[in-house]
């Protein structure tokens, strides 16, 4: 099947340069996706967008080229709950990737064994407007509760101007949840605002009064006004999202994931360099111990739980 790309679908960054922070030993780039290609996985008719094909061989040779040992492949909404290109992907790692599928209520309990033996840990919840239509509280509450007997953990992924809305509907889900939550990029805050302002204070909350809540410290390239470096040789990028990550790494240390989130889905202005990303994390995480929780320890506990044994 023929797919054409959503117009000004800008294509992840062929050639990223080296980054200049070596990341600690067992790395794990804790989201990234898989496009596709659209040819062998087509992309899913409810989508909102049609990507370039981004595969496998091209995420496992970014992973190798940047210094990371392991991925956590995120499903993307374009390809709705159909999670056989994520599926595919994490059986060809050799161990090396970990899954976070979306599922419907009418999923079998036979599928979700599928799907845990497969690499898949997690599933995720979009809230974001632009990308899918919100799954009810009770849909969502059903397969949360099936899911954690395997141990898996709830995805979700707002935007802070959203929250307020969402605050009841988070905590009741917190509440009756034993799993662990985790929001994707710092529940995208403006980052125009100050990082002690209102906006931001009330994710700080959401994190500090709900104890199984994690955030995913990603996406700078998303949430930078300020944008990316000038073409200097500068690799200190996206600088305006620092003071909002690193409040967060620094706070709640023992809850902080990091990824890529390569091919960067819906990106119209700005491709980012990937390895440029990774030299925005000693800037968010300023020791080697906060680096190691951040890169190793908590996707390590969240991701492969068997094999960590602790560092
Ligand atoms: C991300 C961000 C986005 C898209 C998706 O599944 C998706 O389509 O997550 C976005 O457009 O902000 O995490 O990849």
């Amino acid at each position: 099947m023929e797919f054409t790309k959503t117009p000004g679908w800008l294509d992840w960054y062929a050639g990223p340069s080296k980054p200049a922070f070596q990341l600690p030993p067992g790395s794990v780039d804790a989201h990234c996706h898989v496009f596709g290609p659209g040819a062998e996985f087509p992309f899913a008719p409810e989508r909102k967008y049609t990507p370039c094909d981004a595969g496998k061989q091209q995420l496992f040779a970014l992973r190798d080229h940047l210094g990371f040992a392991r991925n956590v492949i995120v499903q993307a909404t374009c390809h709705g709950a159909d999670n056989r290109a994520m599926v595919d992907a994490c059986l060809a790692s050799a161990g090396k990737a970990r899954g976070v599928a979306t599922v419907k209520r009418s999923v079998s309990d036979d599928e979700l064994q599928a799907l845990h033996a497969a690499g898949v840990r997690g599933v995720r919840f979009n809230f974001v407007k632009r990308l899918v239509d919100f799954t009810p509280k009770d849909e969502l509450l059903e397969i949360a509760g099936r899911i954690a007997k395997l141990g898996w953990h709830v995805v979700i992924y707002f935007e802070a101007v959203d929250l307020p809305e969402l605050w009841d509907f988070f905590t009741a889900v917190h509440d009756d949840l034993a799993t662990t939550i985790v929001v994707d990029h710092l529940g995208r805050p403006d980052v125009g605002l100050p990082v002690d302002g209102p906006q931001f204070e009330l994710f700080v909350r959401f994190m500090r009064e709900h104890p199984n809540v994690w955030s995913k410290v990603s996406c700078p390239e998303r949430l930078s006004v300020t944008g990316p470096p000038a073409l200097n040789g500068e690799r200190n990028a996206y600088r305006d999202v620092i003071p909002f990550a690193k409040r967060i790494v620094e706070t709640f240390p023992d809850r902080v994931l990091w990824g890529t989130d390569w091919p960067h889905p819906n990106l119209k202005k700005h491709m980012p360099d990937d390895g440029l990303l990774v030299d925005f994390i000693p800037h968010i995480a300023t020791t080697a111990e906060s680096q190691r929780k951040l890169l190793v320890d908590n996707p390590m506990r969240l991701y492969w739980p068997e094999e960590w044994k602790g560092s």
